[in-house]
């Protein structure tokens, strides 16, 4: 039987604009009529017709409620857009950095290769009914859709009056490997459902040394843990750190993929990820007994990570700059020499540091990974980062958790090499001090206001730029504020020049630079689906070794507070305390 292409009338909804990251919204909204086939169809139109018909697409997610739903969905669309190969990760499971990977290195069992994939996750946002679902787009090289296309995408949905389906289609199962063969109008349509996990981890070998890890976790003074928090990463987890590396499973956390992520918030950070947070003897509830040496989450898509030592937090600023320091000894994937490195704007400037030491190229790039994979392409990038808990390389296109695990990992084995058999390990508290000695420590913190009111949070953010225009008012209410913190010598919004392709991105967030180096940084969240959360990014660098070990909110108390009062927080926005604190 061939299966037949309809065509649907529809009509355009609000409010289908994609973020940071994708297009993210409540799940109610997601499954209205018509709600996800216009995204879909708007974006096969922006891709054009000539490089979806014949092509092959990925399309899976971290298997958040609604996924094998909208797993089917997008299969029809794309038989009666003419694609010709839907690959589907093992139960739609495939983590953000999978995708990336499977793009770039898999083959199909016929000899093909992918040209794009829809990747449904809401991130770290929670997942439910009565929660997030996301879609977004990845190109060719592995990595999200680029400004160019998301603009094209938005403008499409608001013009669009149609849209494609092979409704007849029988839905595909998901839950075993094989491949699918349908008959259509122009021929022949396949879904190939394969393992979520082989491809990755063949990448992770052929990056790093899991002889040497290995070593490093067979230790009986080498502890470990790891929590998924229920999302993506348990199914990679389980694979790498027990079976490739001889991990305990009692160290893994949270490993079973779970479409709700186990009611919990899949978000890798001190709030969010409680249970390891007390393994590790961090928080106000510790558990009992010794914590572990080493310890890690990621969230639900498994693209970013926390890092975590015995009784301490890594800052992910701190962990770009600390693995960029070290990927050349300790990681074979980078022994020929780092290309160069790259941050985005609110993320502290301990990368910079390294890469002046290091005699590196460096790169600004505002918030959000699309901007990282430009310079990548072109060979100017080889390890990035985000203060939001995303680091990466250019092995793929996409911020990556477990890699930056595996990085972590190497570093502490390479540090550890001669030391196995001694008392005591080089710990990864040694490691960050040791840094901090040698190219001094960036305090850095952010506040989080989630959920405001929208109207309130766009006149905070108009307010600040305004004030900008005159750094003596701004110096006066300074010192007004704080006669101890320095003066305001530059304020502006990040703008940003894509080295390679020349497109321009503006409004990326306020700047507040000070003379001794510290920064303040403001910007509205694009990833939330309801009102508005504005972030508040504080940095501040101290280079005297002597003094690199203090309690980081007490060295921050002071710029917090010329923060507030710069921006009347509490008076625009009622809030006397940020949601969360990172
Ligand atoms: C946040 C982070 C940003 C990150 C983005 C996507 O964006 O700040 O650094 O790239 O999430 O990460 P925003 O616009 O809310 O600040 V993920 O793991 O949610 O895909
Ligand atoms: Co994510």
């Amino acid at each position: 039987m061939v299966f037949k292409v309809s065509r649907v009338e529809t009509k355009p909804i609000d409010g289908q604009k994609p973020g940071t990251s994708g297009l993210r919204k409540k799940v109610k909204v997601f499954i209205q009529p018509h709600y996800l086939h216009n995204f879909v169809q708007s974006t096969f139109n922006a891709l054009t017709p000539e490089k979806v018909r014949g092509a092959t697409l990925v399309v899976s997610g971290d298997g958040r409620y609604y996924s094998k739903d909208a797993i089917q969905i997008i299969t029809k669309m794309s038989a009666a857009n003419g694609v010709r190969r839907v690959w589907v990760g093992q139960n739609g499971l495939l983590s953000t950095p999978a995708v990336s990977a499977v793009i770039r290195e898999r083959v199909g069992v016929d000899g093909s290769r992918a040209s794009g994939a829809f990747i449904l996750t809401a991130s770290h946002n929670p997942g439910g009914p009565n929660e997030d679902f996301g879609i977004k787009y990845n190109m060719e090289n592995g990595g999200p859709a680029p400004e160019g296309i998301t603009d094209k995408i938005y403008e499409n949905t608001k013009t669009i009056k149609e849209y494609f389906i092979s409704e007849d289609l029988p839905d595909v199962d998901i839950s075993a490997v094989g491949v699918s063969s349908f008959a259509g109008p122009e021929g022949q349509f396949d879904v190939e459902v394969f393992d979520s996990a082989s491809d990755y981890v063949k990448l992770m070998k052929s990056i790093f040394d899991f002889e040497s890890i290995r070593k490093l976790i067979s230790s009986p003074k080498f502890t470990f843990c790891y929590d998924a928090l229920h999302g993506v990463a348990g199914a990679y987890a389980k694979r790498i750190f027990v079976e490739e590396l001889g991990a305990q499973e009692s160290s893994l956390l949270n490993c079973t993929p779970k479409e709700d992520f186990g009611g919990g918030h899949p978000d890798p950070n001190l709030t969010y990820a409680k249970e390891l947070v007390a393994r590790m003897g961090l928080g106000k509830s510790s558990s009992q007994g010794e914590p572990p040496e080493f310890g890690a989450a990621a969230d639900g898509d498994a693209d970013r990570n926390m890092i975590l030592g015995k009784r301490f937090f890594v800052t992910p600023s701190d962990s770009v700059a600390i693995i960029a320091a070290n990927a050349v000894e300790s990681i074979p994937y980078f022994s020929d020499g780092l290309k160069g490195v790259a941050r985005s704007m609110p993320t502290s400037a301990a990368l910079d540091v390294v890469a002046k030491h290091l005699n590196l190229k460096f790169f600004e790039v505002p918030t959000g990974w699309k901007f990282f994979g430009n310079l990548m392409d072109a060979g100017l990038c080889s390890v990035c980062g985000e203060e939001s808990f995303g680091t990466g390389s250019d092995h793929i296109r996409e911020k990556d958790g477990i890699w930056a695990v595996l990085a972590w990992l190497s570093i502490l084995a390479h540090k550890n090499k001669e030391n196995l058999g001694e008392e005591k390990l080089v710990s990864v508290e040694d490691i960050v001090r040791q840094h901090w000695t040698t190219y001094g420590r960036h305090y850095y913190t952010r506040y989080d206001y989630e959920n405001v009111d929208a109207g309130a949070a766009k006149e905070l953010m108009a307010y600040l730029v305004k004030l900008q225009s005159s750094l003596p008012e701004v110096n006066e209410i300074v010192k007004g504020t704080r006669s101890d913190v320095s003066k305001v010598v530059n304020a502006d919004e990040f703008e940003y020049k894509d080295p390679v392709d020349g497109s321009i991105s503006k409004h990326q967030g306020i700047r507040y630079l000070f003379e001794d180096g510290s920064r303040l940084v403001f910007r509205l969240s694009g990833t939330g689906s309801e009102g508005a959360t504005i972030r508040l990014y504080i940095e501040q660098y101290e280079k005297d070794p002597s003094k690199t070990g203090r309690d980081s909110q007490d060295a921050l108390a002071p710029l917090v507070e010329v923060a507030l009062k710069l921006s009347k927080m509490q008076e625009f926005t009622g809030r006397t305390a940020p949601t969360v604190i990172t």
